[in-house]
């Protein structure tokens, strides 16, 4: 396919000149991993190092500099901080919530975002408003930073709707749950915006098990030739169901962009600050012609991979003991504490809005009124098709049998 690409034509600097992502080289790696790998035949070495996160806030809360980094939150208000904490308890609110609902029976299914608030809210917090978000089925916290009601993202999970917003409405494309197919459609996307001359970019979420896709490669690939105005920003949370990462790459994932020749950056996923920080840079990088960004948030899928998965079948609970102390919520709030930024009246007053959300989320689902049952018989050909038409029918008579046996006894 050829595409004749403005951007193709710019000047590009060459990819990873002055980006921090060169100074980012491996990861610290979970116990569980580490045996995962070992498992696998790993040697220790094969990274070339352990791999070092883009961090702004350690665990404790304590904020650390960052020449690169820092000047991209350095106008940061109290009154923003503050934001960003409300941003991630009333997103794992809501996300609780639909967890339970989905255990009452009111929901088929859940993904759970636990433990991913930060990559997820100071990544859209990046985001500008006329930028395009593709996401996977899990990015329930950047869906509330681009505005989407919370509840919307409910309908389809309880089955009575095909997606449940207008993506046009916020620049929030549907829920994607074909793994990866998102980074494609990120990526033509933003081959138009530069055709349409707009400033805007565009930014692909997807997770560890997704960047092994071939879409993927796919994505990268055009994104980088058509020096497209694209973040990848992949959320490593350690799994792709109960296939830990060690197991799905030999090399730290950030490292896949330089074969494709744009900059790679690890950036702790559990610091809001950093991840806010980390993506307006790539995001400027878009918006000055500067081509594709992969930001690998290294982070952790505190719960199970949905509703039907079950994680004691395949993981300890030392890993996730050891996360949950570097629980993004908590390591801002310990911040905005240490600086005086929030006293326990704020604090009282988000816990008293998180709970009337989840009692909105709660009467909003189970009010969802049932589809009409012939509605998957419409929109799958623009002008209607005999074998849609038979097992139309079909169905008809199936419910129709229900009918009959009402009335036979
Ligand atoms: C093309 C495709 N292959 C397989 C699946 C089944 N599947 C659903 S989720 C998943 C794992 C995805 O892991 P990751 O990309 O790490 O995202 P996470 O669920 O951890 O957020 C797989 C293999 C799918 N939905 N689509
Ligand atoms: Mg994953």
């Amino acid at each position: 396919m050829t595409v004749e690409s403005t951007a193709a034509r710019k000047p590009r600097r060459s990819a990873g000149t002055k980006s921090a992502a060169s100074a980012s080289t491996t990861g610290t790696k979970s116990a569980a991993s580490r045996r995962a790998g070992a498992a696998a035949g790993k040697s220790p070495g094969a990274t070339g190092g352990e791999p070092q996160l883009v961090q702004l806030l350690t665990p404790e809360g304590k904020r650390v500099k960052d020449a690169t980094y820092d000047p991209y939150v350095a106008d940061i208000t109290p009154d923003e901080l503050r934001g960003l904490y409300r941003d991630m308890v009333l997103s794992r609110r809501f996300d609780a919530e639909a967890t339970s609902l989905q255990r009452q029976g009111e929901l088929g299914l859940w993904a759970s975002m636990l433990g991913q608030e930060a990559a997820q809210i100071g990544s859209g917090r990046a985001t500008r408003a006329d930028d395009y978000v593709f996401p996977t089925y899990r990015e329930h916290g950047v869906a509330w930073c681009r505005g989407v009601d919370p509840t919307n993202l409910l309908g389809m999970f309880r089955g009575v709707n095909n997606g449940g917003w207008d993506p046009n409405g916020n620049n929030f494309h549907l829920y994607t749950i074909v793994i990866g197919s998102q980074a494609l459609h990120a990526t033509g996307y933003a081959m138009g915006v530069t055709k349409d001359g707009a400033d805007s970019a565009v930014i692909a979420y997807f997770g560890d098990g997704a960047s092994s896709q071939g879409d993927v490669m796919e994505a990268f690939n055009f994104g980088a030739v058509y020096n497209a105005p694209v973040v990848f920003f992949c959320q490593n949370n350690q799994w792709a169901i109960s296939e830990p990462t060690e197991r799905q790459m030999r090399v730290p994932l950030y490292q896949r962009a330089q074969g494709f020749g744009f900059p790679g950056i690890r950036v702790d996923g559990n610091d809001v600050l950093a991840c806010l920080a980390v993506t307006k840079w790539a995001l400027e990088r878009a918006r000055n012609g500067e081509g594709p960004t992969l930001v690998e948030a290294y982070t952790y899928r505190m719960g199970a991979h949905t509703t039907s998965d079950d994680p004691t079948r395949y993981r300890g609970d030392d890993e996730r003991a050891a996360w949950e102390a570097k629980d993004p919520i908590l390591r801002l709030r310990a911040h905005l504490e240490a600086a005086n930024h929030a006293d326990e009246s704020f604090f009282a007053e988000l816990e008293a809005e998180s709970e009337a959300l989840g009692k909105r989320v709660r009467d909003v689902v189970r009010a969802m009124p049932d589809p009409d049952h012939f509605a998957i018989f419409e929109n799958v050909y623009a002008d209607g098709h005999a074998l849609v038409d038979e097992e139309r029918a079909q169905f008809a008579a199936y419910q129709a049998s229900f009918a009959d046996a009402v009335e036979g006894k």
